[in-house]
């Protein structure tokens, strides 16, 4: 977190809580910051004293989406040769846990990022939306993808073809948040929940991780077939043997993250 940084990060036990912080522009998600974002989520998934990232950003904006002046003037060819975004698959093949503290706006690649992390917790004031047609183009980070297979064809449809944001309301009716809180609180739950999450064996974690968003690559019977053989792999573990005689013993578990 230098002065000149776009993301402010903080370890509070063993949770990094990373806030973006690029306010004059509401935390448009420009290469600076899709870098630093990477670079930090990247270092808190390899440490092994970290077990879960909470993303926030202000209280008026998660983020307004990529950042349109900064792609305004390219070209094809810039787009295509820099392969503009790609560099989130470094995000998403993360597998620590990752909270997203929503409040405000979650617009185009913001609410691009919020998918993209494993849950999203969000404050009664966000506002989702893909609002990329309105640009002439269209979400660019997932958004057609992830919108769609989280809240449907008729809504994500919608909302990309119109612009239309939703509320948080809407988009825990719809299965896009876990839960609503209210937003002097969002933060503080956010790291509840992340406490909790850091609190568990952390390869146990990213395994679960793992077999959660097979559901969305593969059909039924793989994504069974797949948890079965992580469940049976995590028999190697010593955490599987201290939670297990933890409970039998009528004690809390003391997890070594092995
Ligand atoms: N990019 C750059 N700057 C932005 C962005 C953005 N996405 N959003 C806001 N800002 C800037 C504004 O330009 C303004 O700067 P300045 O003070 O220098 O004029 C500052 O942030 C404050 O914004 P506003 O004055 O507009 O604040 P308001 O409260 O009036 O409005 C809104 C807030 C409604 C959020 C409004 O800022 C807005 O509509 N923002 C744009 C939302 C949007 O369209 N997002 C989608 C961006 S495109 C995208 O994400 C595509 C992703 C994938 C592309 C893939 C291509 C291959």
């Amino acid at each position: 977190a230098t002065g000149d940084s776009t993301i402010l990060t903080e370890t509070r036990g063993r949770v990094r809580l990373i806030t973006l912080n690029r306010p004059k522009a509401l935390n448009a998600i420009n290469a600076q910051l899709t870098r630093e974002l990477i670079a930090a989520a990247s270092a808190a998934d390899a440490d092994p004293g970290i077990g879960c990232i909470v993303i926030t950003g202000s209280a008026k904006a998660f983020a307004a989406g990529a950042d349109i002046k900064e792609m305004q003037s390219a070209t094809y060819a810039e787009m295509y040769a820099g392969d503009r975004f790609a560099d989130w698959e470094r995000f998403t093949a993360l597998r620590i846990p990752i909270v997203a503290a929503v409040a405000g706006f979650a617009l185009g690649g913001g609410c691009e990022l919020a998918m993209m992390c494993d849950l999203i917790l969000a404050a009664d004031t966000a506002q989702f939306g893909q609002p990329e047609i309105k640009l002439g183009v269209m979400p660019g980070i997932g958004g057609s993808q992830r919108l769609t297979r989280f809240v449907g064809k008729a809504k994500a449809m919608e909302m990309c073809l119109t612009g239309r944001m939703m509320d948080a309301a809407e988009a825990e009716r719809a299965g896009l948040v876990s839960r609503v809180v209210p937003a002097d609180g969002l933060v503080e739950e956010a790291m509840r929940v992340a406490e909790t999450i850091a609190g568990m064996s952390k390869p146990i974690a990213m395994m679960t991780k793992e077999a959660v968003n097979r559901a969305y690559e593969t059909t039924l019977t793989e994504g069974v077939r797949f948890e079965r053989r992580v469940f049976h792999a995590m028999f190697a573990t010593q955490d599987q043997k201290e939670g297990m005689a933890a409970f039998v013993e009528k004690r809390a578990a003391k997890f070594t993250h092995g």
